[in-house]
């Protein structure tokens, strides 16, 4: 049984958008059980941490001999592992590993950079002009986004790791207003979020959060 990394109490408050969800997401989709080890931010730059991850960060993975780091990593290695997150045909499959890239290194960034502005750079004079830059970039993603998903359910025929990551991308941007004005992507991210398994995931982490259990 893997061993997964989670924040103690997760500055998210528990709205699942801390990087352990992806990884408690993808081992949800493939019916492995999982334990979890509990780290304060002070715990993960503890040298016993580091030698698991070298920046200092969660989440990690412990299956056997194996450590990884990095949650795209971590995702594509339980896909690979297991049935259910990439498909069998190998072009299919590598389109589908294609999105998982999109995710964290095409349509994330801009977002990421929206949630920095928000947090470090809300009394700089030029936050707003900034802001303005950031939401067109994200905006540009988006249509992009919303023009190839069309009336699909998901990118790449059946559900992948690449709408697990990309689902989990774009729930960073609720409360902004933004993805309403892509009622497909709207639609694509109500639908990654009512599986089954994304609710097992995000039941765990808010029970950590809540104080109501150690694991997942
Ligand atoms: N690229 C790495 C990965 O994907 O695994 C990034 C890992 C990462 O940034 N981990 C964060 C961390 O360890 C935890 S999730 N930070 C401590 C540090 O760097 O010292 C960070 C997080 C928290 C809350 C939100 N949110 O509310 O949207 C998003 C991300």
């Amino acid at each position: 049984m893997p061993t997964i990394t989670a924040f103690e109490r997760s500055p998210d408050g528990g709205k699942g958008l801390a990087r352990d969800m992806p990884v408690r997401w993808a081992i949800e989709e493939v019916g492995q059980l999982y334990d979890v080890r509990l780290l304060s931010f002070a715990e993960m730059k503890e040298p016993a941490h580091r030698a698991l991850h070298p920046f200092g960060q969660l989440p990690t993975y412990e299956e056997g001999e194996l450590v990884l780091f990095e949650s795209g990593a971590i995702v594509l290695h339980i896909a690979e592992r297991h049935a259910g997150l990439l498909p069998d045909d190998p072009n299919a499959r590598a389109r589908a590993v294609a999105w998982m890239f999109a995710a964290l290194n095409t349509v994330e960034p801009p977002i990421f950079d929206r949630a920095i502005a928000g947090i470090v750079e809300a009394n700089e004079p030029w936050h707003e002009a900034r802001l303005r830059v950031v939401e067109g970039r994200i905006r540009e993603r988006l249509g992009e986004l919303s023009a190839r998903l069309g009336n699909d359910n998901w990118l790449e025929g059946a559900f992948s790791a690449g709408d697990l990551l990309m689902v989990t991308v774009l729930r960073r941007l609720h409360g902004l207003g933004i993805l309403a004005e892509y009622p497909n992507l709207s639609a694509y991210v109500a639908r990654g979020e009512a599986r089954p398994a994304f609710r097992r995931a995000f039941d765990a982490q808010l029970a950590v959060f809540a104080g109501r259990s150690p694991t997942g």
